[in-house]
């Protein structure tokens, strides 16, 4: 639906106590400024950060990749949540049962609000030593220019999930337990191509979940739409919720 006014169905639904499950990707930072991996002005320095985000990248060359995600950490912070993070945050507050499963790492859903969430794919805000596995939270943005070391002398690296390396086995069966008895599916803002967590709209699809899709593209994913809005996440998704009587904060 090109003027995002959602059907009867999906109001219902979304006045509903739930459980709605949300999945985001890049896509919904877009409108904040934050390339998406796979469109336009997603190189950095010219590298596919597809190159970038592996642990056999930071092995062979630990300073390019920490630079990259320095960058993406400087980038992350002079962003403010949009539209689509500030919508999902008011369905967080709006309904009983309510999980947003994100593959992002950039922190702007916890920025816009979002409580009820897990982090799919790690985040650029927390460090991992790569010698004892000790996580930290790490807020500062202007991080050394090379990676710093942890007390136990192992290299720090950003604490997010690389191509190769398992999801965080909790936040993943979360996000799989609710799939599989949400009424309700958001899928905003991914190409869905990446997996496992491209997986999680067909559990819930299987398990009867009345699946919806909001991209300016159609993706892998689009048939197990039954509604769809083609348009940016960051207007689409306030225009929704308003629609459904749920308000959306015009900041965070
Ligand atoms: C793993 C963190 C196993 C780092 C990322 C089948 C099963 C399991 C694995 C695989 C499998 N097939 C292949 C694999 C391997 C691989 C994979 O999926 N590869 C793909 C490329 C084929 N998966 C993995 O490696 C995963 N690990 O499975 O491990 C294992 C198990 C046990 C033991 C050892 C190993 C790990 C995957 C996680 C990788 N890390 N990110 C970082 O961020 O730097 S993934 C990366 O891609 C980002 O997280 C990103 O979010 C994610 C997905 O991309 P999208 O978010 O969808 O972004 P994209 O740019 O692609 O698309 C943007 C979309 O937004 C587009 O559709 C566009 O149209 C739309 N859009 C644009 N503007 C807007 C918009 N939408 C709305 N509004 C707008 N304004």
């Amino acid at each position: 639906m090109s003027n995002f006014e959602p059907s009867a169905a999906l109001k219902d639904l979304l006045r509903s106590a739930g459980p709605v499950l949300a999945l985001t990707g890049a896509g919904v930072s877009a409108e904040s400024g934050l390339a998406t991996f796979r469109g336009p002005g997603g190189l950095w320095e010219g590298h596919d950060p597809m190159t970038l985000a592996t642990p056999e990248a930071f092995a062979r060359d630990p300073d390019l990749v920490w630079r990259f995600y320095s960058w993406r950490r400087t980038r992350a912070a002079a962003a403010s949540p949009n539209g689509a993070h500030l919508a999902l945050a008011a369905l967080d507050e709006a309904i009983a049962e309510f999980l947003l499963a994100t593959q992002n790492v950039d922190g702007l859903h916890e920025r816009a609000g979002s409580r009820r969430m897990v982090r799919l794919h790690g985040s650029l805000w927390r460090l991992r030593c790569v010698r004892c596995q000790d996580e930290q939270d790490e807020f500062r943005e202007d991080l050394d220019p090379l990676p710093p070391r942890h007390s136990c002398g192992g290299l720090l690296r950003p604490g997010v999930v690389w191509f190769g390396e398992p999801l965080p086995w909790e936040s993943f069966e979360r996000a799989v337990a609710l799939a599989r008895r949400a009424r309700l599916v958001l899928v905003a803002g991914t190409s869905g191509m990446v997996y496992p967590a491209a997986s999680i709209p067909q559990v819930a699809r299987d398990a009867g979940a009345y699946v919806v899709e909001i991209n300016p593209e159609r993706t892998p994913l689009s048939h197990l739409a039954e509604e769809r809005f083609e348009g940016p996440a960051g207007a689409a998704l306030p225009r929704i919720l308003e629609a459904a009587g749920i308000p959306v904060r015009e900041s965070a």
